[in-house]
C-alpha cells in the first residue's frame, strides 16, 4: 500500500492527502512523530520533515512540493497542476503564495505555539505575541482569497487546482484550532465550503488530535 507518513495538523502533508484524495488513490497514514528523529525516518528525510511519501513500488519522496509534482507525474488521470503554461505558472505561485507567506505568518506559528511547542523539549513557554500576530495576519490572506474569488471560479482559475488544495489545506489546520474568523469574510467562506464538501476533504474532518479537540463548527460542512 502507498504510505504517507505525516503530523495530523501538518499543513503540507493536509495538502498531500487531498491531492491523493482528488486523484483517488488509496494510501495508508502513518503518524510521524518527527521530533524524535526516528533513524528509519531521518533515513527517509535528512531534513527530518513530514510529510514524506513512499508509493507501491517502494519509491520515497520527501518534500509536499516533490510530493506533489511527483504525484502529478506518476498519476496524470485528473492534473492539479493546471493546464497550458500560463495556468500552470498561477497554479504554481499560489501554492507558493501558501505553502511559503501563509505558512509563515499564520499556519505554522499557530501549530507551533498551539500544539507542536508541547512536544519538543526545551523548546520554552508559549509565545503569545506570535499567536497575536498570526491571528491578526489571517484576516489579510483571507482577504485576498475573497478578491479572487470574486474573479474566478477557483483560486487560479476556473479549475480546481493544487492553488486551492494547498490554500484549503492551511486553512484547515487553523480552523482546527478555532482561529479562522469566517464572520468577517463571507467570500471566502463560501470558497471554503465547497472545499469542505469535497470527497476528498472527509477524512481531514475526522482528524481528531490527542489532548486538543478542534473547534466547534470544524466538522460541519455549513457552519
Ligand atoms: N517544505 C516542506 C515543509 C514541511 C514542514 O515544514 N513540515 C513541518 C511540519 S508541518 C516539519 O516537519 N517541521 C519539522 C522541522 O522543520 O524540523 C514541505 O513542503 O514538505
Amino acid at each position: 500500500m502507498r504510505t504517507l507518513y505525516q503530523y495530523m495538523l501538518c499543513p503540507f502533508s493536509r495538502k498531500v492527502r487531498l491531492v491523493m484524495g482528488e486523484k483517488r488513490l488509496d494510501f495508508d497514514v502513518e503518524q510521524e512523530r518527527f521530533w524524535e528523529r526516528r533513524d528509519d525516518f531521518m533515513a527517509m528525510n535528512p531534513a527530518g520533515q513530514v510529510p514524506v511519501f513512499v508509493d507501491l513500488n517502494g519509491t520515497v519522496v520527501a518534500d509536499s512540493y516533490a510530493i506533489c509534482e511527483y504525484l502529478e507525474e506518476a498519476y496524470p488521470e485528473r492534473l492539479l497542476l493546471g493546464h497550458g503554461v500560463a495556468h500552470r505558472a498561477e497554479v504554481r505561485r499560489l501554492t507558493a503564495w501558501f505553502d511559503d507567506k501563509f505558512a509563515r505568518e499564520v499556519s505554522l506559528p499557530l501549530v507551533f505555539e498551539k500544539t507542536l511547542r508541547r512536544f519538543m523539549r526545551d523548546s520554552g513557554p508559549t509565545n503569545s505575541q506570535a499567536i497575536r500576530q498570526a491571528k491578526a495576519a489571517v484576516n489579510y490572506h483571507l482577504d485576498y482569497i475573497s478578491w479572487l474569488i470574486d474573479r474566478r471560479r477557483w483560486l487560479a482559475g476556473d479549475e480546481l487546482s493544487l492553488a486551492d488544495l494547498a490554500a484549503a489545506a492551511h486553512l484547515s489546520v487553523i480552523d482546527y484550532l478555532g482561529d479562522a474568523p469566517w464572520d468577517k469574510h463571507e467570500v471566502a467562506k463560501d470558497w471554503y465550503m465547497r472545499m469542505k464538501s469535497r470527497p476528498s476533504f472527509r477524512p481531514l474532518l475526522q482528524d481528531r488530535l490527542g489532548g486538543l479537540a478542534p473547534s466547534e463548527h470544524y466538522q460541519l460542512l455549513d457552519f
